[in-house]
């Protein structure tokens, strides 16, 4: 079998984390190396590797994911000034746990294109 991704370990509650938002099907929460001052991270609480592995029957969950962005961005501040969504997919984009997540990014000016 193989071994839970750090994420997963967050969902079971093995390790621990600054949980925003939770309900049956997602999680947010900081993440631990903020690269804004607002860092969050929304993921599904069950494992999807990453959106090249998303399947048909996941559409609902990726609509739930930033639905949820969207409230926790309100709840932190981040309607009026604005933030950005970003997901790493793959090797190309850095990706470095392979557990779907988003990262939710506000706080400061975001220059584009980023790097
Ligand atoms: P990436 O796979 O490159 O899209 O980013 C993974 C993100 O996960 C990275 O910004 C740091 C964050 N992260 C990694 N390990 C932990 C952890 O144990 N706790 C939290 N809260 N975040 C983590």
């Amino acid at each position: 079998m193989q071994d839970k991704t750090i994420f997963q370990r967050i969902i079971d509650k093995e390790i621990p984390a600054t949980i925003l938002f939770e309900d049956d099907k997602v999680l947010a929460f900081k993440d631990v190396n903020p690269v804004a001052p607002c860092h969050f991270l929304v993921i599904p609480k069950f494992p999807i590797v990453n959106l090249t592995e998303a399947k048909p029957e996941d559409e609902p969950i990726l609509g739930h994911l930033l639905y949820v962005a969207s409230q926790v961005a309100k709840v932190q501040g981040l309607s009026e000034s604005g933030y950005r969504v970003v997901i790493n997919n793959g090797k190309d984009a850095n990706q470095t746990v392979f557990h779907l997540h988003l990262h939710v990014l506000g706080g400061r000016d975001l220059t584009w294109p980023p790097g």
